[in-house]
């Protein structure tokens, strides 16, 4: 039923250093999500692809330049006082280059990927990473309370690469 819902495109990019096992999150600034860490990410213009939108916004957010992005899951989020869905394409990216700079949406800050601070980030990000961990690919869903806080219902599905 909800699969017919509206949506609006978004990506999401987590950069990892694997030889430190680390994580680059944002302190979000400003806009949606202000004062919560996540991934670099935005909408997709019109003019894009999902994976070209993904890497710009990595770069206007965090000052990286990623040279190939890997999908590793599909969020969808729907709240409840708005008719349109999000669908958040989420990327992983080791293959960067370029110097991490503070921008004036985010702050940027590499954690340890099995201490992230789910405690200033989204309610759905702490459900969906340990897939990242295992290396499982997913796509999961998440019905908000109007609060943007509360998760009412969750999906979470293992896909296959
Ligand atoms: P801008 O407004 O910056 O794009 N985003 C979410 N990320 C997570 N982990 N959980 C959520 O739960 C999210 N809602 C939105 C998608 C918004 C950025 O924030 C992400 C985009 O990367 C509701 O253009």
């Amino acid at each position: 039923e909800h699969l017919e819902m509206p949506h609006r495109l978004f990506t999401l990019v987590f950069p990892i250093d694997p030889v430190n096992n680390c994580v680059l999150l944002g302190m979000k600034k400003r806009g949606f999500g202000k004062d919560k860490y996540n991934g670099f990410g935005g909408k997709v213009e019109p003019n894009e692809s999902i994976e070209s939108g993904a890497i710009r916004e990595l770069a206007e957010e965090s000052g990286l330049l990623a040279k190939r992005v890997d999908k590793c899951g599909l969020l969808f989020f729907y709240f409840e006082n708005d008719p349109v869905a999000m669908e958040v394409h989420v990327y992983l990216t080791s293959d960067f280059s370029g110097q991490v700079i503070e921008t004036e949406e985010m702050a940027p800050e590499w954690y340890s990927a099995d201490k992230m601070p789910f405690e200033q980030m989204w309610a759905d990000d702490s459900r969906w990473w340990p897939m990242v961990l295992k290396k499982q690919k997913f796509t999961a869903r998440f019905w908000f309370f109007s609060d943007m806080t509360t998760i009412t219902r969750e999906e979470i599905v293992p896909v296959k690469s």
